[in-house]
């Protein structure tokens, strides 16, 4: 891969994925291969979320008014806004703004429905469209002006200790999900300049894509009191007090799609995790003339076995050539192949290939084929894991010497560094380098690499996207 942007660029149109040629800057289609992934994802990442919120939706615009009252949210997102002025031809008396995310939305409503500490701690969540009028240069699922796939939660809490934990239990539903695509990441606490605009403090999950760049994949962040307050959501306490509750929210989007597609693809194509492929297996019948019905009703039997099993399985038929059906299914990133032909009907056998590797194996129609193909999804989900987990790792460089950064970085990896935690210092290493600090990944002590004082943090550095 030795351009990645034009690749990514590439992939997404030969695979399917989507259209960006729709004619608005920042917007795509989904197409029906694409869309399908997305449903998968949605579909995994809903049952998580279903264990431990209620999903809810709420409407897309939001009142000038709302949205403008927490100074510092407000102040955050005011480049980012779209705006609805008119009604027909109507100038409306207010403004409505495009949820950018839906605090400003959601909050108002908390403050009416909760009244009592029996009616904490809520957790809601829901999956919508946002917009944000990016000035950074947009890119199709990375950066977008229509995020079309934003799950994001709100959760209310009594005290701050419960936030504090429900930060950690936001941050353990996103592992499960990144662990089942396969996708690596690095967790860290964003420094006080990057985090959420109205955010006590905010933790972020970041890959490493193969152009060396880092990408945001999700975040969570505690709120601490001060939208409670903001938007006067009050309970009343065992002992009669009236209090203000605390709040986490936290949130991720297409671009969890994108770097599935990113870190996983190769030359060929995409490679996915079977999750959600939206063909896990393919099988191709090699037909020949005088036995073409006895392979093609053995491949809708072996089929019907798989789908009843849960399987998602498709029969490549089509009068091509079968180069051609490999080629296709490999751009496609469909996880198994099954060839069968003639002579397999009459070894009573089959060939599987992956798609991750390339290997082949045969197996004997006599064994029990839905576990097999069960055992082997699981072990391409485990490969894909651990090579990308291994590509991450190796690419996380300790440094002590600041001169050295910007040629490990621009080099494709990341810098893990001893730095102080104090805000100045932070912002002098950014600009010195022309780098991003992606935060605190533990604590430690020692030298900060930058101004020589008593280290807090290893602290990651990176080129973002
Ligand atoms: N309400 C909180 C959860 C929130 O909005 N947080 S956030 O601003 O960090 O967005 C959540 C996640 O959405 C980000 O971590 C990032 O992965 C993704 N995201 C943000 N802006 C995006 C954009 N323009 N295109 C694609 N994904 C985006
Ligand atoms: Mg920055
Ligand atoms: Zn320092």
């Amino acid at each position: 891969m030795e351009n990645f942007s034009q690749w990514f660029h590439d992939i997404l149109e030969k695979a399917e994925i989507i259209d960006s040629r729709y004619p608005i800057k920042g917007m795509s289609v989904w197409l029906p291969k694409g869309f399908k992934i997305r449903k998968y994802f949605l579909e995994e990442l809903g049952k998580l979320m279903d264990q431990d919120h209620d999903e809810v939706l709420f409407p897309l615009l939001i009142p000038e008014n709302e949205l403008a009252k927490e100074a510092i949210h407000v102040k955050g997102f005011e480049e980012e806004v779209y705006w609805v002025t008119h009604g027909g031809v109507k100038e409306l008396n207010e403004k409505l703004a495009i949820r950018p995310t839906s605090e400003t939305a959601i909050y108002p409503m908390f403050s009416l429905w909760i009244r009592s500490h029996i009616d904490l701690p809520k957790k809601v969540y829901q999956s919508v469209n946002t917009m944000r009028y990016e000035t950074k240069h947009t890119r199709p699922l990375i950066r977008v002006r229509e995020i079309t796939t934003f799950t994001e939660s709100h959760t209310v809490h009594e005290t701050y200790e419960e936030a504090i934990k429900q930060v950690e239990n936001g941050i353990d539903i996103y592992k499960k999900i990144f662990n089942l695509l396969a996708i690596p990441y690095t967790i860290v606490s964003r420094p006080s300049w990057d985090k959420f605009p109205g955010a006590d403090y905010t933790f972020a999950f970041d890959s490493l894509i193969k152009d060396g760049k880092t990408l945001q994949i999700a975040t969570v962040h505690n709120l601490g009191d001060t939208f409670a307050k903001t938007f006067d959501i009050k309970y009343e306490d065992s002992n009669g007090n009236h209090k203000h509750p605390y709040q986490t929210c936290y949130g991720l989007s297409d671009r969890v799609i994108a770097s599935l597609i990113a870190i996983h693809g190769d030359d060929k194509g995409l490679v996915l995790p079977p999750l959600v492929a939206p063909v896990q297996i393919t099988i191709i019948p090699i037909i020949f003339k005088d036995k073409s019905d006895e392979v093609l009703s053995k491949a809708n039997e072996i089929k019907n076995t798989l789908e009843n099993a849960g399987f998602r399985v498709n029969i490549d038929d089509r009068g091509i050539r079968p180069g051609k059906k490999y080629h296709e299914n490999e751009l496609n990133g469909i996880p198994l192949r099954i060839d069968l032909g003639p002579r397999d009907l009459k070894n009573n056998k089959i060939d599987i290939i992956r798609r991750d590797t390339a290997e082949k194996k045969e197996f004997s129609l006599d064994g029990d084929i839905v576990e097999y193909i069960n055992n082997y999804l699981s072990e391409i989900t485990n490969n894909l894991k651990q090579k990308a987990w291994n590509y991450m790792n190796e690419h996380i460089i300790e440094l002590n010497d600041l001169s050295k950064i910007e040629e490990i970085v621009l080099n494709g990896n990341i810098a893990s560094v001893k730095w102080c935690g104090n805000d100045d210092c932070g912002k002098g290493i950014e600009e010195k380098t022309n780098l991003d600090i992606l935060g605190n990944l533990s604590e430690t002590n020692g030298e900060c690499i930058h101004c020589g004082k008593s280290a807090k943090y290893n602290c990651l550095i990176s080129k973002t996207y």
